[in-house]
């Protein structure tokens, strides 16, 4: 064993043993899976973050304990890097690596040939911070990182119950203080202080019509949108805070929050949405938000990341072309399989945009949307942003502005992109985007929904033998294995008029996913069903 690896670190090993037979993968968003096999990956979470953290001599890496949209019983982890954003890939193998060594030296072993491979100096400094969300097995699990943490001397800041997005702002704010890249005030408070500020000034002299009511999963996001409200100026925006109820952790996620409605198609059953009121829905901890409404006939409307990101394409689209940049500004749009067709039709037929399509996971999206210097990014489950290259950010900045109109216009560009979190897609902030979008074009939901026609989609949970055998290429758009089974699925999808359909393991929960579409609501759940059936013929349990 080296010298410079403390023999707290072998104490420390012995008090979070990792289960026999158990095998772990940092999937789609980090370690997911049930609580109580949780304790030894986020211990040694806590090794790697220490690693990355002194790889980088004593940069800020931090840890977010959350499983999001999954149900109470679960939890998850993942890493932040620097600059606020998801752990950089090539990692993701040294971290699935140390999850799975085995105990005592065997990972202090593992934990040394990773230091090796890297070529990280172990007496660089270490710092890390890290937040949990609501979950009832939360703090005996940061609990376990900081043991960790503290075997390996890392200093830390423990930052308590945050939503996932707050966290990747505190990481962004504390690396970038004194640099020419200064996000913001690495606070909670900082947090609300900046994006209130930014969504003043972005309403200009608008006011958003009506209330909206925001459905918070029984999450985090409830005790966070009501602390963000305080912010706020008064009376500029009617928010009714819905589904806030963290005293009862069984009840997160249950029946409500932004992956019921979207999955469902339907309002939470708790629901008191009356017709073209505008009602969102965050998950669980408020990195995804979505909308609907209910329309004359009081038929739910679903207005999704798809639709977020076509309002904030057009709206940014107008204003770069208002502050006569278009230039110099390229905007792009990244989606991933689960867009619905009408709307990747809708951006490049009408909007003339490009728009890129990545595997599903948000650390996929970002990454391509970093190529355009204004590039949404938007699942269709809610989860996404708007990033602004240095290019871009500069170019608004430095503009001169012509006439009163050409200078309230870069006032404006400039508060959205003080408003949008850089770090990762941010429920709260989104959500405040889009009332700031739907005030200046004076929409109601409706309008909003005219733009385009979804075609009807599905998307169906299905329950493997190992899921592991389904195997994703092109995006995530066709199977390669198990053998066949693609086939099979290109029959069906052919079947259908405007069929199309694809089918890959989740990176978060232990199942399959299969989303079909097609040009009536009868066909597409014909071939729901027929992928479903597919999927169930390979993956027989
Ligand atoms: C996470 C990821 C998202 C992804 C979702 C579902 O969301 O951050 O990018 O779309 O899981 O992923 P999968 O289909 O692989 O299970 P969240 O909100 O749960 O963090």
């Amino acid at each position: 064993m080296s010298d410079v690896i403390p023999k707290a670190l072998l104490e420390a090993t012995a008090k979070h043993p990792k289960g026999k037979d158990l095998v772990f993968q940092y999937g789609t968003a980090g370690f997911r899976l049930k609580a109580n096999l949780l304790g030894s990956v986020v211990f040694r979470v806590g090794l790697l973050a220490a690693l990355r953290s002194r790889k980088f001599n004593g940069q800020t890496i931090g840890v977010m304990i959350t499983a999001s949209h999954n149900p109470p019983e679960d939890n998850g982890v993942k890493l932040v890097d620097p600059m606020g954003d998801m752990l950089e890939g090539t990692w993701e193998q040294y971290a699935t690596l140390l999850a799975n060594a085995g105990n005592d030296e065997a990972l202090v072993e593992a934990y040394e040939q990773v230091a090796e491979e890297l070529k990280v100096n172990l007496n660089a400094p270490a710092r890390v911070v890290f937040a949990r969300d609501t979950r009832a097995s939360g703090f005996t699990l940061a609990a376990a990182l900081v043991d960790g943490l503290k075997a390996l001397n890392v200093e830390y800041v423990d930052f308590k119950i945050l939503t996932t997005p707050q966290l990747h702002y505190l990481v962004r704010c504390i690396n970038t203080k004194g640099t020419h890249f200064e996000y913001g005030e690495p606070t909670e408070q900082g947090y609300y202080q900046k994006i209130a500020t930014a969504f003043k000034n972005a309403m200009a002299d608008k006011k958003p019509k009506g209330s909206v009511t925001v459905d918070c999963a029984n999450g985090v996001g409830g005790p966070k949108l009501h602390e963000m409200i305080k912010y706020l100026p008064p009376g500029m925006l009617d928010i009714r805070v819905v589904n806030d109820d963290v005293l009862k952790p069984e009840a997160l996620n249950v029946q409500c929050g932004a992956d019921f409605v979207k999955t469902q198609q339907r309002p939470p059953p708790s629901s008191k949405a009356a017709p073209h009121e505008r009602h969102a829905s965050l998950d669980g901890d408020a990195d995804r938000v979505v909308y609907y409404f209910l329309d004359r006939e009081s038929n739910f409307r679903l207005l999704d990341g798809d639709r977020i990101a076509t309002l904030a394409a057009g709206f940014l689209g107008n204003l770069v072309k208002l502050a006569d940049l278009s230039d110099e500004i390229t905007l792009g749009v990244v989606q991933t399989a689960y867009a619905n067709g009408a709307s990747t039709k809708y951006l490049t037929d009408v909007m003339k945009l490009p728009v890129v399509c990545t595997s599903t996971g948000v650390k996929h999206l970002h990454h391509a949307a970093q190529r355009f210097d204004i590039g949404i990014y938007f699942e269709a489950n809610g989860h996404g942003t708007v990033l602004f290259s240095p290019d871009a950010l500069k170019a608004i900045e430095t503009r001169q502005p012509k006439s009163p109109h050409h200078a309230s216009t870069l006032k404006i560009l400039t508060a959205v992109t003080n408003l949008i979190n850089q770090a990762v897609g941010d429920a709260i902030s989104d959500m405040l985007l889009a009332e700031v979008i739907l005030a200046h074009m004076e929409w109601k939901p409706e309008n909003w929904l005219a733009t385009y026609t979804d075609l009807p989609n599905r998307l169906v949970r299905v329950e493997v033998r190992d899921r592991t055998i389904f195997k994703a290429t092109d995006s995530e758009r066709r199977l390669e294995s198990p053998k066949g089974a693609q086939d099979e699925i290109d029959k069906l999808a052919g079947k259908f008029c405007l069929g199309r359909s694809f089918a890959r393991a989740s990176g978060t929960e232990d199942a399959v996913r299969v989303y079909a579409e097609a040009a009536t609501r009868g066909e597409c759940d014909e071939l729901a069903r027929g992928v479903v059936m597919v999927v169930q013929k390979y993956g027989a349990l």
